[in-house]
């Protein structure tokens, strides 16, 4: 019998400086004892070591793929923007991603997609109550700029996995925030706990053969209101432990109910259905 692979340790996490990516280079190596390896555009204070370029950086990010197991990629922006600057961070900034892993033999991916790739898309009927959720196969209905990074990302994914075996993981990630800071974020939300849950299910999970080494989630916690099928990302051994529910009453007290024209209430994107720039 062959011996089972060495379980991955060493990973390179891009955008380690933005928010979500503060959550994680603390919690990663707390919790799970991953060696990261930082890479961001901004400097952060009190890590030395982390690697400071931008994503057009294409040799710093070949050199910072080199002997990793695993890249965590967060990089790029991260709301709606001019789409010049959308294709130089996101779609470019990913493609160049994606050469340095394969350059570096990388051989797994996750990817910080979002819920705005497919943010025009509408909210069941009845849900949550009805209990109808929507599936990760829904059709792509970017709701922005931003949002159509992420489905080239996510297609890009595809194209990698198919042609050079270099898997990912596709996180359309909710809210990832310390509590949730609108109505709508009862439903998206996704705790700091759980995204370290989630990235680390992303990380080291055999992939289900039908994902054809691509397999997409949505990034969101076990919250009463959520009507985003958790049923794929609980296919990779992802269990959230956090519920929004926790944060409803101080939250609805604050804000008000949203009703159900609201594109908060009505659409997987909310405000970003509305935005133009
Ligand atoms: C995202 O993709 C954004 O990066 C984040 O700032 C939030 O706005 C989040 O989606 C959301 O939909 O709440």
């Amino acid at each position: 019998m062959s011996p089972a692979p060495a379980a991955p340790r060493t990973v390179l996490l891009t955008g380690a400086a933005g928010g979500v990516g503060s959550f994680l280079r603390a919690s990663l190596p707390a919790e799970y004892g991953y060696d990261l390896r930082l890479f961001d555009q901004a400097p952060i204070e009190g890590e030395p070591e982390a690697i400071t370029a931008p994503l057009s950086d294409t040799a710093a990010l070949r050199k910072a793929a080199e002997g990793v197991d695993a890249i965590v990629h967060l990089a790029g922006i991260s709301v709606e923007a001019p789409f010049a600057d959308i294709l130089g961070a996101n779609i470019e900034g990913t493609y160049n991603l994606y050469k340095a892993a394969r350059a570096a033999g990388v051989r797994r991916v996750v990817f910080a997609s979002s819920n705005h790739a497919v943010g025009f898309t509408e909210r069941p009927e009845g849900a949550p109550e009805s209990g109808a959720t929507v599936p990760v196969e829904t059709r792509l209905r970017p709701d922005t700029y931003y949002g159509l990074s992420k489905c080239f990302g996510e297609n890009l994914a595809s194209l990698y996995a198919d042609k050079h075996g270099i898997e990912t993981v596709s996180i359309r990630i909710g809210s990832c925030f310390a509590k949730p800071r609108t109505v709508r974020m009862l439903d998206t939300w996704l705790s700091p706990a759980d995204c370290h849950r989630l990235i680390h299910a992303s990380i080291t999970a055999e992939l289900p053969a039908h994902s054809h080494g691509h397999h997409v989630v949505y990034g969101i916690s076990a919250n009463t209101r959520a009507w985003w099928s958790l049923d794929s990302a609980r296919e990779i051994g992802f269990e959230p432990q956090d519920d929004s529910e926790v944060f409803a009453a101080e939250v609805i007290a604050e804000l008000g109910e949203l009703t159900p024209e609201d594109p908060e209430y009505r659409y997987f994107g909310g405000a970003f259905t509305q935005q133009q720039v």
